[in-house]
């Protein structure tokens, strides 16, 4: 197998990849990260420098791919699937990647820092982190009113960047009902085979996700 996947089941990031792996229908071994073990963990820092998960391996092109962002573009350049996972447009381009950033920078990043005060026990921080997303939420509500994925009618790298982030956003901050259009786009992006793959591989391992008692039923 020449593509390797250094990830997690749980992990929000790495479904952003697997989305992206699934869609394009490119074969990969998945190879466990378990950050919790002191061993791998030093095993994994040497190939992700950060200790970030998912880290990309291509022993075809001896290539170590990290960054999401990155990794989905390398993927469509050195293995593209059968439909497109960017435009073709460079404007359209420029502006997937605004969206994959927000989702990246303004839902992703808050919502695990959120996660992570309530694990520390700090439920002040973890409310100032969530107070964020309501605004994330403004913005989404208003580029999917009328369109039916990001960039319109093409599944994009920030279809694959908004499904693990609306995920486990919407656990610490809900959508509310005066956001219809970013509900019925969740609504979607859940539906989609590549995304409800993703999220029944992670099922059997909610149980070390520490607000797995928030999560809705049909998950888990
Ligand atoms: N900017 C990075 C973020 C990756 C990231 O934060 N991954 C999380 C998992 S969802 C991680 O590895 N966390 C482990 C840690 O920070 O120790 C990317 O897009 O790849």
């Amino acid at each position: 197998m020449t593509l390797t996947l250094h990830s997690h089941p749980l992990a929000s990031f790495c479904h952003k990849v697997l989305i992206g792996l699934y869609e394009a229908e490119v074969p990969f071994e998945m190879r466990l990260v378990n950050l919790g073990d002191p061993e791998a963990r030093a095993a994994f820092v040497k190939i992700s420098p950060w200790g970030k998960m998912p880290v990309l391996r291509d022993d075809a092109r001896d290539r170590t791919v990290f960054e999401t962002s990155i990794i989905l573009e390398y993927l469509e350049q050195h293995y593209p699937g059968p439909r497109p996972l960017m435009p073709a447009d460079p404007e359209a381009r420029l502006e997937m990647r605004l969206w994959d950033r927000i989702f990246d920078l303004y839902v992703q990043t808050p919502m695990q820092a959120a996660v992570a005060a309530t694990m520390r026990g700090e439920p002040d921080q973890a409310a100032a982190s969530a107070a964020a997303l309501p605004t994330a939420y403004d913005q989404i509500e208003a580029r999917m009113a009328g369109r039916e994925w990001v960039m319109g009618d093409q599944f994009t790298h920030a279809d694959c960047a908004a499904a693990p982030a609306l995920f486990y956003a919407s656990v610490v901050a809900p959508f509310g009902e005066d956001r219809p259009a970013l509900s019925a786009y969740f609504e979607r992006l859940i539906a989609r085979p590549s995304v409800a793959r993703v999220l029944v591989e992670a099922r059997p391992y909610f149980d070390m996700y520490p607000l797995k008692d928030r999560l809705e039923p049909r998950f888990l």
